[in-house]
């Protein structure tokens, strides 16, 4: 739930790190987290270039930043590969025979990969992709549930330098066929289905029809048998995974990559046109994914970890997958729904494997506490040390109760500000130093420099509200969109001069703890997921009955936000009852089904200015059901008003 400002304000509860916690904890206290930040900050060469030596390179840098805004090039010269880091670096420790992998499937399946067989698994799949003629700096796409070869799946292209581009298993085939496009992918990677709440996703088949219509470049499609379902196969273009292991050894060298070699592009949404390839490269991303991965989650070799986001997303990516590999941490991966079979899964889950850290998304735990604490209590979670939130504001009363009903009282909690953008988490508390309060993101991790700041571009006092900016380069940072320089240019480092716009309004209280607001533009966040309006407007226009759409979004208890949809049908169309029912089917179906409206509102028009511009701030309090307020002066067509609020059912 986006808070406002206010609401925040009279938060005044601040919760310290156990004394049990701090001293077993990297960063003991606030002093200590004070010190290294003044140093990353004012020597970000002596800091990150001792962080990095912690990493296996295989040719050392010669530079640790090179900054020419916007564009940054982190440990110029060096060479590493990020598989090898994830993997052999752990082999010949005792962490060979350690649970890399805990995995289960939602039928209820349970695998767990060692280190040692993680890497087998890596290393022979790098070789299949490189029977199937991939290349370095080719791109892979893989649309995968979340099942270990999803891992393995994206380490091996890591291995060969191939850059992969991970799209999440609810999209649907039109998002891969434009992702493919963009990104000119060689190789898709996929399985035959899913699982998600009993019933099978047919992602192969999906797949096919994104290949049928269009031009790509697509040549081969590896498919991984998961679910058992019938897929049709293409006789010189769709390989079983099964059949391409046996044809090759394991043994794989990891190839040695320039720091800057894109390790992959992952699409989100912005607030214009259609998403944007967010390009990541090697050595800083790897560096504040594992950095991050330590401090924040404070990892240790007795941990079990479960991030429970899907690959398909930025936190999959850094906190199921790269960073805690790099740790050499045991990472847990769920296959499925959190209400499935029934709504204890989770709980379930933590106790059966004793998970110890535990990061999850405020929608989820809106969820929870929806569900009932009856089903948190039939469960031991004592094995719990340490909770994360990641993905939207967490508000009070949820963080409350995931201290309270989850952490038993006695687990910090860690409430980690980032984005797809930024590659790993930016603003966070280190749990054994820092107090937290409950809503708020706390303090920059190490090398990160934040600020808030006005429509002019000055930094504004305590508790006033305003935009969040970057005001230094970060190793994890995105280096551009993928094929579009002036884009990255232009969204990113023109809106505050010299520095990074994040999209986020947020304030500063007088501690100098951030909390996030959130959106402040046309980028929605709907269950923790990346929403443009402007693509869901797309998706229904390209309805035959839509003349024109309008979309906002509402608060909502459990996602955040809702989406509600306004639109004009084209003329000599009439409202017929299934109507509202087929257009959010058919956005579910152009994007997927988060992007679903909840409510779509019929009109003859939709309220502009007279200079054509939609009046969106309008449209938001009819949406959220709220009096139409200001100034309405400019409206061209006062009527639109009354019909729009009057169709509310
Ligand atoms: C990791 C991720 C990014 C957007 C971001 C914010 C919101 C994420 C928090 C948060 C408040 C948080 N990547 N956001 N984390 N807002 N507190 N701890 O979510 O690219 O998908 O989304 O999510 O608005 O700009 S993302």
């Amino acid at each position: 739930m986006s808070q406002s400002i206010e609401s925040h304000l009279n938060e005044k509860r601040v919760f310290k790190p156990t004394k049990q916690f701090s001293k077993a904890a990297r960063i003991q206290s606030l002093e200590q987290y004070r010190q290294m930040w003044e140093e990353s900050i004012k020597r970000p060469d002596k800091f990150w270039g001792r962080e990095a030596a912690e990493l296996q390179w295989q040719k050392k840098w010669t530079k640790v930043l090179d900054w020419k805004e916007p564009y940054a090039q982190w440990f110029v010269g060096g060479q590493i590969n990020v598989s090898e880091n994830c993997l052999d670096r752990h082999l010949n420790t005792v962490r060979q025979n350690k649970a890399a992998i805990i995995w289960e499937g939602e039928p209820g399946e349970k695998r767990v990969l060692t280190y040692q067989q993680l890497f087998r698994e890596v290393c022979r799949f790098a070789n299949v992709l490189k029977r199937n003629k991939v290349k370095k700096g080719d791109r892979v796409l893989i649309y995968m549930p979340m099942i270990p070869e999803a891992a393995v799946a994206m380490l091996a292209c890591a291995r060969i330098g191939a850059t992969h581009s991970v799209v999440f298993g609810g999209f649907s085939s039109d998002s891969i066929r434009d992702r493919i496009a963009d990104c000119k992918a060689k190789l898709v990677i996929t399985t035959d289905g899913g699982y998600r709440r009993g019933s099978i996703v047919p992602l192969k088949k999906n797949v096919d029809d994104a290949l049928r219509e269009g031009a790509h470049g697509v040549q081969k499609v590896i498919v991984y048998r998961r679910a058992g379902n019938e897929v049709h196969i293409e006789e010189g273009r769709d390989v079983w995974w099964h059949r391409e292991m046996d044809y090759v050894d394991g043994h794989c060298p990891a190839e040695a990559l320039d720091s800057e070699h894109p390790l992959f592009i992952l699409y989100t949404s912005g607030s214009t046109g259609k998403p944007k390839g967010i390009l990541h490269t090697t050595g800083g991303y790897l560096m504040q994914a594992y950095a991050t991965s330590k401090y924040v989650f404070d990892l240790r070799d007795e941990d079990v970890y479960w991030c429970t986001a899907d690959i398909g997303w930025v936190t999959g990516h850094s906190y199921v997958v790269y960073g805690p590999l790099a740790c050499g941490a045991t990472s847990l991966m769920y296959e499925g729904a959190p209400n499935w079979p029934e709504n204890d899964r989770f709980w379930r889950i933590i106790e059966e494997y004793s998970v110890s850290v535990f990061y999850t998304a405020p929608t989820a735990i809106r969820a929870f506490i929806r569900w009932g604490d009856q089903w948190v209590k039939k469960h031991d979670l004592s094995s719990l040390r340490l909770l994360g939130s990641v993905g939207e504001p967490i508000n009070p009363e949820a963080w409350m109760w995931y201290h309270q009903v989850i952490g038993g009282g006695r687990c910090p909690i860690v409430d980690t500000w980032w984005q797809t953008e930024t590659g790993a988490i930016m603003i966070t508390s280190l749990p054994g130093a820092v107090p937290t309060k409950p809503g708020s993101a706390t303090l920059p991790f190490f090398g990160v420099d934040p600020a808030i700041v006005d429509e002019k571009g000055q930094e504004v006092g305590p508790n006033v509200g305003g935009k969040l900016v970057i005001r230094k380069p970060w190793p994890s940072m995105l280096r551009s969109i993928y094929g579009d320089k002036a884009r990255y240019k232009k969204t990113y480092w023109s809106e505050v001069k010299g520095c990074y716009f994040a999209g986020d309004g947020a304030r500063r209280d007088k501690d100098g703890y951030f909390w996030i607001v959130g959106r402040i533009d046309d980028v929605l966040n709907v269950a923790g997921h990346r929403l443009g309006t402007s693509e869901v407007e797309s998706a229904l226009v390209s309805h035959p009955a839509v003349a024109e759409a309008a979309v906002v979004g509402r608060p909502d208890e459990l996602k955040g936000q809702g989406v509600v949809a306004f639109v004009v049908l084209k003329s000599g169309m009439i409202v017929e009852p299934h109507l509202r029912e087929e257009l959010r089917q058919h956005v579910g179906q152009v994007i997927g089904p988060i992007a679903k409206p909840d409510d779509v509102r019929f009109a003859d028009a939709l309220p502009k200015t007279r200079s054509g511009k939609i009046m969106r701030r309008l449209l938001k309090e009819i949406a959220s059901g709220k009096a139409v307020t200001g100034d309405t002066t400019t409206l061209e067509d006062l009527s639109i008003i009354a019909q729009l609020t009057a169709n509310n059912d």
